[in-house]
């Protein structure tokens, strides 16, 4: 029998105890821009370990609130793991098993009664983990790896913890990778408070003499949403919508709608409520610290007011080359990046090398990555001489609902002795995602990624984000593929008149892919990812080869407001072809 993987580990009481202790404790400050990879990966090698026999955890992440000054009399409730935001820097390798024990002290959440379906943010005491950009099992349905197309999401609740062993390829990628929480409901709000870390898979790569030899700065850049606290009394900030409160960005109130009229009711006792995308007050944050600031603006609502803060601090010696690894872990902003003034030599995106360093060259204006939400970029950058100094900046852009002005994440400075570094002529080959060819693609998919505005299917959220026209169902399983198998998609933001009023990021579950096409524009062969930034009346077109793993996963926006409003949906990859039901397992009659 199969050890039970979900267990009271504390009564409910001892929780909010523990909750109400991690909110008085200290918080970690992280050092400012610096997050410093450590040496030794975790995970046991696959072949030693029965993941199941004596679960010990390689780590043990807890969610829990974290109470922390943000800048100088702005103090917020926030939400954490293990104390710190970012979470803990993972480090582990291909071919081990990964042992990850997440454990949930943050506060009940009890959402049962409110109006609304579960595509109305729900339940923010519930979550699970998803480890972004790693091609292994699927693992956000119950239970894990399962093939039943009906099978419910994962939810840790409040005082509960679950074993999660992540058996991880011998050919997986090595790059820099990410994990979050993904339980339909809270995953927006969750993350936008701090929950979200990085995971280095270490490999060939980081052998390659000059890539050796360089420093390794990780930049995990992320938002915080924010609210005056509803909380009685209360002098801080904080996210945590009451019932189901929407924060009207137009109104710059709150509201309920009301099922009698079909109205939204303006509640002016409440200041927070769920949002998909504006808040009260933002924060982004590089490795914890902030560097920039928007309030919200009542008579502009799509325009925030900015605020700079203080960049990252990075410095270089003449000559040298240093490799900078950045995250985008923002749960909504689409950062077309620039480092201003030097040539980025591009190693690979979301955690996949490609076969020799692409040079973006830095041209005034012009962004040389696009980094939709989750994406993530490595490059090397070879410093000139001293003196100068090169801005890591969010270049302005227009294709989401809020405008995001110029944002400097960081500045390199050039100082010191001058040495000469070398950027390498070749990379490591990636020996999992081969080139798919045409006379691979079984099946060619078309999705459509719309919104609509008021919203009809989701009329107590206001706005109705879809894929193929329609909302997010936990129970239903659309698109069916098989193992071995390579499909073409069709990643597609209409017109704004059809509904593609902004852009929006793609993700897919369990498999890296292929990107073919961009706006129409040809990419190189052997550019994979595993999100896409999507602009508003384009097509991005890639493929995918269902490589190893069987089971019930998802797709979905990664701009995660709408993500928890609908824009997700599940697939299945099946192990074999078999006449198309909604639950093979369960209805094909045994022979005999
Ligand atoms: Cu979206």
């Amino acid at each position: 029998m199969k050890p039970v993987s979900r267990r009271k580990f504390f009564s409910l009481a001892a929780g909010a105890a523990a909750a109400a202790a991690a909110a008085k404790a200290e918080p970690a400050l992280s050092p400012h821009a610096l997050l410093d990879p450590p040496d030794e990966p975790m995970g046991t090698p696959a072949a030693q370990n029965n993941e199941w026999d004596e679960f010990k955890p390689d780590i043990t992440l807890d969610c829990a609130v974290l109470t922390k000054e943000i800048e100088k009399g702005v103090t917020a409730k926030l939400r954490a793991y293990n104390g710190t935001i970012p979470g803990p820097l993972i480090t582990t390798r291909a071919g081990v098993t990964l042992k990850v024990r997440v454990t949930n002290s943050l506060p009940a959440n009890q959402s049962k009664d409110w109006a609304g379906d579960m595509d109305v943010p729900h339940d923010f005491g519930n979550t699970n983990l998803h480890l972004h950009g790693l091609d292994i099992a699927p693992h956000i349905f119950e239970p894990l790896g399962t093939m039943d197309p009906m099978a419910p999401m994962i939810a840790i609740g409040p005082g509960e913890y679950k074993d999660y062993p992540f058996v991880i390829p011998d050919d997986q990628s090595p790059g820099l990778n990410w994990y979050h929480p993904h339980s339909h409901g809270s995953t927006a709000v969750q993350a936008v408070s701090g929950m979200a870390g990085g995971l280095i898979i270490k490999g060939a790569i980081d052998e390659v003499p000059e890539i050796e030899a360089a420093k390794d700065y990780i930049l995990v850049v992320q938002d915080l949403g924010l609210f005056e606290s509803n909380d009685p009394g209360a002098k801080y900030y904080d996210y945590n919508p009451k019932q189901n409160a929407i924060w009207q960005t137009f109104g710059g109130n709150v509201t309920i709608y009301d099922p009698a009229t079909g109205k939204p009711v303006v509640q002016p006792h409440l200041t927070c409520g769920f949002t998909t995308g504006d808040y009260a007050l933002r924060y982004y944050l590089l490795n914890g610290e902030p560097f920039f600031k928007e309030e919200h603006n009542g008579s502009n609502p799509t325009s925030p007011t900015p605020t700079p803060m203080t960049p990252g601090k990075y410095t270089m010696r003449p000559g040298e080359v240093a490799r900078f690894r950045v995250l985008n872990a923002c749960s909504d902003l689409m950062i077309p990046l620039q480092v201003q003034g030097a040539d980025m030599w591009l190693l690979g995106m979301d955690g996949n090398n490609y076969d020799k360093p692409r040079l973006k060259e830095y041209v005034s204006g012009a962004p040389q990555v696009f980094m939709g939400p989750a994406n993530r970029a490595e490059f090397l950058i070879k410093a000139g001489k001293a003196g100068e100094t090169y801005n890591i900046l969010q270049l302005a852009q227009s294709q989401q609902f809020l405008q995001a002005v110029q944002k400097t994440i960081a500045t390199i400075t050039v100082e010191g002795d001058p040495v000469d570094m070398k950027i390498p002529k070749s990379l490591p080959p990636v020996t999992r995602d081969k080139p798919i060819e045409d006379h691979e693609i079984k099946e060619t998919r078309y999705f459509t990624f719309s919104g609509r505005f008021p919203g009809v299917d989701n009329p107590v959220v206001g706005i109705d984000f879809m894929i193929n026209n329609q909302l997010y169902q936990e129970l239903a399983t659309p698109t069916v593929v098989f193992l071995n198998d390579c499909e073409e998609w069709h990643i597609i933001v209409p017109e704004a008149i059809r509904g593609g009023t902004e852009g929006h990021p793609f993700h897919i579950h369990v498999n890296d892919f292929e990107v073919k096409s961009i706006a129409g524009i040809k990419q190189p062969p052997g550019t994979i990812q595993d999100t896409i930034w999507v602009a508003q009346n384009t097509a991005s077109v890639i493929r995918m080869r269902f490589k190893e793993w069987t089971g019930k996963s998802v797709f979905h926006c990664h701009i995660l407001p709408h993500e928890e409003t609908g824009m997700m949906q599940n697939f299945l990859i099946l192990p074999e072809k078999r006449p198309m039901m909604h639950a093979p397992e369960m209805r094909i009659p045994k022979k005999g």
